[in-house]
């Protein structure tokens, strides 16, 4: 047996003992921490000091020495109606003991149709139907599926190819990472998908740093998906993908005008649009979707995260009526679409939501961001001038604070302002040296106040 390797655990007030679980104020935390490689984490330095929540509720979580640490990210973009809401929680619980499992295939259970009719209700005009899945990520492979099987089942097989974006991010498993656009994502892993190409991005700090909402520069750059339609010609190019604002990477909110150019570039040449809203769903923006907040209806939409307030894995695609009905043929006893998996619209998660849309709709969160932006602004750009600050951006809830990199040690100056915010009782996110914020929609006015004089405070402390 491989020997077990024993972390010398924290001492002083955040962990005490030696014993393989620690005790403090009735919460047990795990000694040893090196069984668990960690997601998109620096696992030696996590490891060293751990950061550990052991409780949320509404705004705030809870650290494991008994800190109050506020909630400036909504978990990792998802947890938009706020920490352990009684309705999410009490339809889990619920539905685990009603029916706690049903097979995914050939077999169904109400709570999956009610769900997807819910999401039908709330969604763009003209997006009828809806496939499940676990994440984003896979969210993400089976809209792309369902891309190439459309226009194969039309007849229109050689319609092979994937548009991204650079800069794009849309999960981590293979196409996502090759319609992506994040190199450090892509080239540990060969060769990845075929027959895809990148728009470029659209970031430009030259020319539109410290804009409020959408920035004025930079529509054109939609035309270069007719470069790749030129090059590629339009009989070979499937889908184009792109998140109406690209999150992971920073918040990069699209010039104005350049989202409705690219579905009139899409629909002009056959080509379906994609819009991955993982981020940008449910409320984030102020509108139930992106799609609604720029006035753009894509062919198919990829949502997961805020579906089920982060409670409970789920993922969601819709797509129109005609790529849907276009499956619909041939013997009726035959499989429309070779996809799915074991827990698409597993009962638990659809109960969670049923529940959260419920919570949406009760506390008009879908919406409630769009009445807290203009606070939201005013509170981010009130950081322009402090230390290292290049540029501020905002829209809907997401704001990022992108700081001057500490020149040969790029993304320590944004971790730095992370790990003091973590000290100081706020969570916030960053990628490289931007601050990424996206609170949960439920955020009051004072704690919009609160969390960014954290953020000011960390900006003043750090090197
Ligand atoms: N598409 C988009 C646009 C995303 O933002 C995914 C797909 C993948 O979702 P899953 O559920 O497979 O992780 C995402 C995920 C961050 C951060 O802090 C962003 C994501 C995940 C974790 C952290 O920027 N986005």
């Amino acid at each position: 047996m491989r020997p077990r390797v024993k972390r010398q655990i924290m001492t002083g007030s955040r962990f005490n003992g030696s014993e393989d679980f620690v005790s403090n104020s009735n919460v047990v935390v795990p000694n040893d921490l090196s069984a668990f490689w960690m997601p998109f984490t620096a696992n030696r330095q996590f490891k060293k000091a751990p950061r550990m929540f052991v409780a949320a509720k509404d705004m705030h979580y809870t650290t494991s020495d008994g800190r109050q640490v506020l909630d400036g990210t909504a978990g990792l973009w998802c947890v938009n109606a706020g920490h352990a809401r009684p309705k999410i929680v009490e339809a889990i619980a619920k539905q685990a003991a009603e029916l706690d499992y049903a097979p995914a295939f050939q077999m169904g259970h109400p709570k999956a149709f009610e769900l997807a009719n819910r999401i039908v209700d709330i969604a763009p005009k003209g997006l009828d139907h809806v496939l499940f899945t676990n994440s984003g990520s896979e969210s993400v492979e089976t809209a792309l599926k369902v891309a190439l099987a459309y226009h194969r089942v039309k007849g229109d097989g050689a319609r092979s190819r994937l548009i991204g974006r650079e800069r794009g991010y849309h999960g981590v498993n293979f196409g996502g990472i090759s319609v992506g656009g994040i190199v450090t994502n892509r080239k540990m892993f060969g060769t990845l998908l075929t027959g895809v190409d990148h728009m470029p991005h659209t970031h430009n700090l030259s020319k539109n740093a410290f804009s409020k909402g959408l920035p004025e520069h930079g529509v054109d750059l939609a035309d270069e998906l007719e470069r790749i339609v030129t090059l590629h010609d339009a009989s070979t190019i499937a889908a184009v993908i792109v998140e109406p604002v690209a999150g992971s990477t920073g918040v990069l909110i699209p010039p104005a005008g350049y989202l409705k150019r690219l579905r009139e570039i899409t629909k002009k040449h056959g080509i379906l649009l994609i819009f991955d809203e993982v981020i940008t769903g449910f409320g984030r923006l102020g509108t139930p979707f992106g799609a609604d907040y720029f006035g753009v209806t894509p062919d198919i939409m990829v949502t997961a995260k805020g579906l089920t307030n982060g409670v409970i894995p789920m993922g969601a695609v819709l797509v129109s009526s005609e790529i849907h009905d276009a499956f619909m043929d041939g013997p009726e006893h035959v499989i429309e679409f070779f996809h799915g998996y074991t827990y698409s619209g597993n009962p638990v998660a659809s109960a969670a939501g049923l529940a959260t849309l419920e919570t949406y709709k009760d506390e008009d969160l879908l919406t409630r961001g769009a009445a807290l932006a203009p606070v939201w602004q005013d509170a981010l750009h009130s950081l322009k001038g402090e230390p290292h600050v290049i540029d501020i951006r905002n829209i809907g809830l997401v704001g990022a604070i992108e700081l001057e990199p500490i020149a040969g040690s790029p993304t320590k100056r944004a971790f730095s302002a992370f790990l003091k915010c973590f000290e100081d009782g706020y969570l916030i996110r960053t990628t490289g040296d931007i601050i990424a914020m996206s609170p949960p929609l439920i955020i009051s006015e004072s704690q919009i106040g609160e969390l960014i004089d954290g953020v000011r405070s960390a900006l003043r402390s750090i090197a």
